[in-house]
This record gives C-alpha cells, structure tokens and sequence, in this order.
C-alpha cells in the first residue's frame, strides 16, 4: 500500500515562511492561532445539537441581525486567539458595530490587523447545515506602538497579506492564501491537526454551477434576468444546462463552486443595490482566494480587490468563481444597464 506523509497546517506555515528569506514568524504565528481558534469553535459547531448554544442570543449585531449563540461564541474566540498571538493590533468583525483595538503594550506593536465574519451563514446552524468563518489579514499603515485606527481597515483588498476561509461541514477544513496560491488542509478528528488535503487549489476557468437565490428574481436587475436565462438553457459544450445549487451560506457554495466550478452571485437588487454581503470581511477574502485560484471576483462590473472601502460595514455586489462565468455574467450585465 502506498503511504502518504501527512503535512499539518503548522508544518505547512513554517515551511512556506523559511521560503521568504526575510519573514520573522510573525505571519506564522497569525495564523497558528487563527488555526487553533478554528479547532475550538469546531468542536462547539460539532457539538451544537447537545450542548444549549443553539438559537439566538436575544441580542441583533450591527446589521440588525439575530445574533445566534455561536456567533457570540466564535466571534470571542477568534477575538482571542488574535490578541493572544501578540501580533495583531487589531480586529474588525461583523459582529462589532466599531473596530476592537487590543490596546495594550504587546498587541500596539502588532503588525497586522484581521477583518473576520466569525460565522457566516448562522441562520443555517440550527439546521445542521454547512457554515463558516472568514478571515482577512493585513498589514496596518498607522505606525505600530500605537493603537491601531480606523484607516488600517479601510485598505482595498488588493493589499490583503492573507484570507481564508474554515468551512464546518461534513468534514471540517482551512483553505487560505498568502498570496502564492490556494492551499486546503482538512481537519484530522484523530490527531486534532488540519492536514494538507488540497495542494495548489485552481478552479475550473468554466464551471456547470450557478449559485444565486433566486427567491429574489423579481428584484434582480435585466442583465441577471438574462444570465440566469442563459444557465437554464443547452451550454455549447455540454448541451445541457447548468445547476442550480445554493445553500445560503457563502462559505459552502463557495467551496463548492471552487473545487467544481462555478459562479456564485449576490446581486444588487431594487431594494438593496448594494447587495447583502460585506466587503471587509466577506468579499474581499472570498476575492483573493478566488483570484488566487485563477478565478474571478468582480462587483458585476469592477475589480472586487480595487475597491477603496468607504466604511467598515459597506455591501456590495458580488460575482465570484470561475472565470468564463463570471465575464459572461459582467458582458449580460452590461448589455442590459
Ligand atoms: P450572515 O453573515 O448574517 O450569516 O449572512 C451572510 C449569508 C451568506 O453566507 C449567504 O451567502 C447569504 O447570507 C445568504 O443570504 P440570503 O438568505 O439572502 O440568500
Ligand atoms: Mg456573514
């Protein structure tokens, strides 16, 4: 029988960073800890029929949403994990109306700050259904030994130094990107360590998924209208046409449509032109990795990565996958503005 040597995640960090001849582990340890927080908020997931953290929380976060009790859960254990590992300065999550600035002697001189949804797509936990946290690391501009300010979040996607996503499912796995590729790493239940599972991570560049809710198709603009006419219809390759699949939670229907090829869409619709989703926290981390994999992520029209951000909780419109889908997808939307 063949064997396989096994890389954990830790391995996999030390590994990459003694190929950047300058790095001094401060990377590293961001994420060490983002990975440990990980195996803590699965374990409460894992365990969240038997346990009382199902439900609500009895309080809405910034957005006027139901906090589950996991939100709560994970939101503070990934807050931190992030200040113990001495190297961030700082975090925006969306579970907080304003940034947390760990303002001690240790964490001032962190180099980094992380914009995190801690548990995306909660209105699916107590459905035993797929969710997910994401994450998004960046080098702070203000100088460090000070607290960290509001500017040091609102920096384009394009200067993002790491994203990545855990997805609890029906196994539990860590896909990120240090900007070299998409790498992800399944947790192991027997060792309690993510194992590389997924080298070199590339999406189809033409996918036979499209992911959107469609519940919305009455406000959906022209162009999308006409896309999702186009999914329905024979493709030229296949002759058939393409799946619709959507869980509601951007971390599973991304992950699929990463590995299968896809699209997944958010649109602007008559109500919210901006969308639902964030782009701190949820688009610009699903952007890079996209990108990172030879897909694409585009607001309909523009380069998620190069949008200045206004404020920490904008929406926006979001495109993503593989890439031929998503330029069809921008030529219809532009056809019919
Ligand atoms: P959340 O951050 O409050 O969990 O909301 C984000 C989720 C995404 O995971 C998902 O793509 C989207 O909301 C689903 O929204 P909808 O129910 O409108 O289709
Ligand atoms: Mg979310």
């Amino acid at each position: 029988m063949k064997q396989y040597r096994i890389t954990t995640l830790n391995e996999f960090i030390i590994r990459r960073q003694a190929n950047i001849p300058y790095a001094k582990g401060e990377l590293s340890r961001l994420l060490h800890h983002i990975g440990i927080a990980a195996k803590v908020v699965n374990k409460k997931v894992n365990k969240a029929g038997l346990v009382d953290v199902l439900g609500t929380a009895g309080k809405e976060n910034v957005q006027g949403e139901i906090q589950q009790k996991l939100d709560v859960f994970a939101d503070m254990q990934f807050t931190t994990a992030l200040k113990d590992s001495g190297e961030c300065c700082g975090i925006a999550s969306e579970e907080n109306q304003e940034i947390i600035t760990f303002d001690d002697e240790l964490a001032n001189d962190g180099k980094y700050i992380v914009t995190m949804d801690p548990l995306d797509g909660s209105t699916n936990i107590d459905v035993n259904v797929s969710i997910g946290t994401i994450f998004s690391i960046y080098k702070r501009i203000s100088p460090r030994g000070h607290k960290a300010e509001l500017r040091d979040f609102l920096q384009s996607g394009n200067r993002q130094i790491a994203a990545g996503y855990v997805i609890y499912g029906s196994s539990t796995m860590l896909v990120y990107t240090t900007g070299r590729g998409v790498n992800g790493f399944t947790l192991d239940p027997a060792i309690g360590e993510f194992c590389l599972s997924h080298p070199d991570i590339i999406t189809p560049e033409q996918g036979r998924i499209y992911s959107l809710n469609e519940g919305n198709y009455t406000n959906f603009p022209e162009g999308l209208k006409q896309y999702i006419k186009y999914c329905q219809e024979k493709d030229e390759a296949t002759h058939r046409p393409k799946k619709a699949r959507y869980i509601g939670s951007l971390v599973a229907d991304f992950h699929r449509n990463l590995l299968k090829g896809g699209i997944f869409i958010y649109p602007p619709t008559a109500n919210s032109p901006n969308g639902k989703l964030r782009l701190l926290y949820e688009c610009n981390p699903i952007a890079f990795l996209a990108e990172q994999a030879n897909g694409k992520a585009s607001d309909g029209k523009n380069r998620i990565l190069d949008i200045v951000p206004q404020n920490l909780h904008q929406r926006v419109p979001f495109f993503t996958g593989s890439r031929i889908m998503v330029e069809r997808a921008e030529q219809f939307m532009k056809d019919h503005s």
